[in-house]
């Protein structure tokens, strides 16, 4: 059967979707081999003077990697000069790219974590690209505010992961799709149709070094899993920790677990670590497209209403089951 690459997808999607526009194909198309930009330059490693510290930080206050620059300059350059998008905002960015009027605009607005997971680049673990398009009036040139919309009005998602291969990973509300890059040809070839997510797992993933920061519901779930077939669950359970956010939700789709990165109390007044609008509501689509939930403990994450660009939200997504598990105690404990 002859290969299936994300261009023929998206243009067969269009075909049957006269809602999915030309505009929203092309910026999938440029943001799909803008990826493949960075996979490459991922893959050059220490053989280019691309790893270690760009010397800068970003509105985290977190240092930049050099791979976090270039990774981010790809994405903006690829997509300015389009006209299939009107704004640009990205984890390192302190406000959104307007388009300049020296291009057209389109009805799409476009974040992105451009290379999620920097402290794995340096130590050659999995790291990836996440994006999310969200739309916005054609005829009006957009302000920041125009950025803050909930994630259940995404209209696209996905991530690039740059591991052992380099995969595209896409929904646009109809499934969740993964497709490998093929070298040979340069193009993304569709391998993984339809991508579910098993509603139980016995795989969970959190970083267990700040169990004594948790809240009490994280606490009990966690002992629980620990407690494994000697405790309430009744049976072991697995962990994994990659420290990519990319990674562990790659694997969750794969093969099923639930992700967290809760509340801790070393920052109280943070509500997490992980960003909404460009790490966990595109992930939340993505999860819940595969059949999974994607809740920040107390509430749907993707009915969130955001306030700023740049606030963080504590994520449970993954095995609905446990999801809901989860979800539940927090809500017992009010
Ligand atoms: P920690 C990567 O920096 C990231 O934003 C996510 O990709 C990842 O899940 C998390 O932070 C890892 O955080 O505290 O375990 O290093």
């Amino acid at each position: 059967m002859s290969k299936i690459t994300l261009t023929r997808y998206l243009i067969e999607h269009q075909r049957k979707n006269p809602q999915f526009t030309a505009n929203l194909r092309l910026l999938i198309e440029v943001v799909a081999r803008a990826s493949k930009a960075i996979s490459h330059a991922v893959n050059k490693g220490a053989l280019t003077d691309i790893l270690g510290e760009a010397g800068t930080g970003n509105v985290q206050g977190e240092a930049q990697k050099k791979l976090d620059v270039i990774a981010n300059e790809v994405l903006l350059e690829a997509n300015e000069w389009g006209g299939h998008l009107a704004a640009m905002a990205s984890e390192e960015m302190d406000h959104p790219y307007f388009i300049p009027n020296q291009y057209p605009r389109g009805g799409y607005l476009l974040l992105f974590d451009p290379l999620d997971g920097s402290s794995n680049i340096d130590v050659n673990v999995s790291i990836g690209t996440i994006f999310s398009v969200l739309p916005t009036p054609e005829d009006k040139i957009p302000t920041e505010t125009d950025f803050l919309q909930a994630g259940n009005k995404q209209v696209a998602a996905g991530y690039a992961i740059y591991g052992p291969q380099s995969l595209f990973v896409l929904t646009v509300g109809d499934g969740v799709h993964g497709f490998s890059l093929d070298r040979e040809l340069g193009s993304w070839v569709l391998t993984q149709p339809n991508m579910r997510i098993p509603e139980e797992t016995k795989e969970f993933a959190i970083n267990m070094s700040n169990q004594r920061h948790w809240a009490a519901p994280v606490t009990r779930y966690i002992n629980e899993l620990l407690a494994g077939s000697e405790g309430p669950r009744g049976r072991d359970f697995n962990m994994r920790w990659v420290a990519s956010m990319v990674a562990d939700v790659h694997r969750i789709l794969s093969r099923g677990g639930i992700f967290m990165y809760p509340w801790d109390k070393r920052e109280p007044n943070k509500p997490g670590k992980l960003r909404l609008m460009y790490e966990a509501n595109p992930m939340s689509f993505i999860v819940e497209q595969a059949g999974g939930k994607a809740t920040d403990g107390t509430r749907r994450i993707m009915d969130i209403q955001p306030e700023g660009l740049h606030q963080r939200v504590a994520v449970f997504l993954g095995s609905s089951q446990e999801v809901e598990r989860v979800t539940g105690y927090h809500a017992e404990a009010k």
